[in-house]
């Protein structure tokens, strides 16, 4: 029971395909009190089960977008937890114009705008909102991918918006380092979610992942649950600032190595 006496908080997740929904799974085996924020009203008939099935009835509604959303959200919080132990922040997105075509072509000042507050800063307005409620040994856990260092077609402004949030990572570490507050990200392989279904050629990214990764295949939003839970676990209480790649190996290989067999 890695996460015995831990509350956390869970955001983004939008159905049971969610890479938060992975992690809710996760942490509720291992112990943890949960409670949710979802971006609206819509989303709402999907969390309410698998809330359901992680013995939480704490939802409520945040728009990242919005501050008042964001503070009204942490104050709705502070009625059932005074304080708690850390959040996940499992949210990205860009206009869907932005992430199809030529990056040089498709990229524009208000796309390159949303996709970098929603997708990077709100993780340091979660923070700046909760830091008062959160407890000594709290851990904040984000979500990012290989795009935020390594180009590849249509990802686009996504992949600076990810960079960006990565140095969120490192600079919120820093800065909450002196109240032994611990922030990490994982960046995850390609998994089939919801923000991904209406990706071009998406299948083909994962069998070119599998091909590619010295696992031989892609992961699971299981699996990134499994590490999520060791982050924000107190086994995790010499790890800040860090990227942990959950990718099945696939950012340490330059290239396939089946392709070079003589068979
Ligand atoms: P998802 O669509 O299930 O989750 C994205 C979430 O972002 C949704 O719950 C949505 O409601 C939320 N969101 C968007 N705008 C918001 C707003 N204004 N306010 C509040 N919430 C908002 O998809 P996912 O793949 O589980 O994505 C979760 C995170 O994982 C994202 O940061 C994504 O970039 C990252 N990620 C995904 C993959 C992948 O291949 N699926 C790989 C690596 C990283
Ligand atoms: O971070 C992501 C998802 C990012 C995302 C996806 C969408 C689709 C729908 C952000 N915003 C939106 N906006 C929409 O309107 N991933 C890591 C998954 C993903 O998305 C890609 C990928 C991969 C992988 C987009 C292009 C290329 C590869």
């Amino acid at each position: 029971m890695l996460l015995k006496n831990k509350k956390i908080l869970i955001s983004g997740l939008a159905n049971k395909y969610s890479i938060a929904a992975g992690i809710a799974y996760a942490m509720h085996r291992e112990g943890a009190e949960l409670a949710f924020t979802y971006q609206n009203e819509r989303l709402l008939k999907n969390l309410r089960p698998i809330a359901d099935e992680c013995g939480s009835n704490i939802l409520i509604e945040c728009d990242v977008s919005n501050d008042d959303s964001i503070k009204s959200s942490f104050e709705e919080l502070s009625k059932k937890w005074k304080k708690f132990d850390g959040f996940v922040h499992s949210i990205g997105f860009a206009p869907a114009d932005q992430l199809e075509g030529d990056f040089l072509e498709v990229t524009n000042r208000e796309g390159f705008k949303i996709a970098h507050d929603i997708s990077s800063y709100s993780f340091t307005a979660m923070a700046k909102e909760s830091k008062s409620m959160l407890n000594e040994n709290s851990a904040l856990l984000t979500l990012t991918y290989l795009g935020s260092t390594q180009t590849m077609p249509n990802y686009n402004v996504m992949g600076l918006a990810k960079a960006s949030l990565e140095a969120n990572t490192r600079f919120l570490a820093a800065s909450l380092g002196k109240d032994n507050i611990r922030v990490n990200a994982i960046s995850a392989g390609p998994i089939k979610t919801l923000a991904a279904s209406g990706v071009k050629n998406f299948r083909k990214m994962l069998s070119q992942h599998s091909n590619k990764a010295p696992l031989g295949r892609t992961v699971t939003a299981e699996e990134v649950g499994n590490v999520a839970a060791f982050m924000c676990s107190d086994y995790a209480s010499g790890i800040t600032g860090e990227i942990t790649y959950v990718d099945a190996g696939f950012n340490i290989a330059a290239m396939p190595l089946n392709e070079l067999n003589d068979d």
